[in-house]
Parts: C-alpha cells; structure tokens; sequence
C-alpha cells in the first residue's frame, strides 16, 4: 500500500517535471526566431574559446605526462641481462629464480598461439605484463627490487585451459 503511493507520487512529481520541460520548449520556440548572423557569431566565439581551452589542456597534459614515457627505461635496458620466456598451452618455460636489483630484459615468445604474459609481485598486485605471439619476441625491461614469489599468469585467452595456465619464479 505504502510503495505504491510513494510509486504514484514519483510518478507524478516526475510527470510535473516533463510537463513543465515541454511547455518551456513550447514557448520559446514560439518566440520570434534569432536572425543566422546572430547565432554564427555567437557559435563562432564558443567555437574560438572551445579550440583555445582543448589546446591548453593538451599542452598541460602533455607536460605533465611526457616524463613519464617509458624510453628511458628502454634505453637503461642496454647491456641488461637477457631473459628468455617461451609460453605454450598451458604453461610458462623460464627460470625460476631471477636477482634482484638487476636490469633485465624478458624476451618473450609463444610456441602455438597468443598468450598474455603478466607478473604479479608478491603483494598480488600486477606488476608487467607483455603478450606472447608466436614467431615474434618481445622485449621487456624489468627490474625487481622486491625480493619474493612471483606469481605469472596468462592474461590472453588461449585455450581450454586459459584459467589454470600460470607459472612463476623467486627473485632473490
Ligand atoms: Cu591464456
């Protein structure tokens, strides 16, 4: 009893609302209309300041962010010792143990179809994560400077067995 008068209420403060919206448009698109040139400047000006605020902001973002490209870290990775990862249905071929505090670079393949390469750090949190293709090898600098298990899990569908596809390593 009690929903269906708040139900009725709703409705009709909701109806009210309507109402009142299709009686605005009602009338004022029967006041006379504004002459074209009027309108154009007034969008042209909109359009001037729009162009001028979107062109500020992009060059405040891209300042802020352009640090945070990862090319230096490609470029720390010269020299870095190589890590090679074959993924396959259903499992991760690489060592199991890896130094800590040590540029590294994962080179990573796939023996059959496409799988997602992707380390959780201790804490669970993802860590990096790189796709597996078959006949390509990509490359990815990593160092670890937490000590612990890391768990790897295929983040690419690949097969029946997807889900239960992982594998990992220790980094000491
Ligand atoms: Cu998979």
């Amino acid at each position: 009893m009690g929903d269906g008068l708040l139900v009725l209420k709703i409705f009709l403060v909701v109806a009210a609302i309507a109402i009142a919206a299709m009686l605005f448009v009602a009338l004022y698109g029967a006041k006379k209309p504004l002459p074209q040139s009027v309108v154009n400047d007034a969008g042209y000006r909109i359009r001037k300041l729009w162009l001028g605020l979107v062109l500020v902001v992009a060059a405040i973002a891209f300042a802020l962010t352009v640090p945070f490209f990862p090319y230096p870290w490609a470029r720390a990775s010269v020299g870095a010792r190589h890590v090679r990862v074959t993924a396959a249905q259903y499992a991760f071929v690489m060592p199991s143990v890896l130094p800590v505090d040590v540029p590294l670079v994962f080179d990573v393949t796939s023996q059959d179809v496409n799988h997602g390469f992707g380390i959780y750090a201790p804490d669970g949190t993802l860590f990096a994560q790189v796709q597996a293709m078959p006949d390509y090898i990509n490359h990815l600098p990593i160092e670890f400077h937490v000590k612990g298990h890391y768990v790897v899990r295929c983040l690419e569908f690949c097969g029946i067995g997807h889900a239960y596809m992982h594998g990992g390593f220790d980094v000491r």
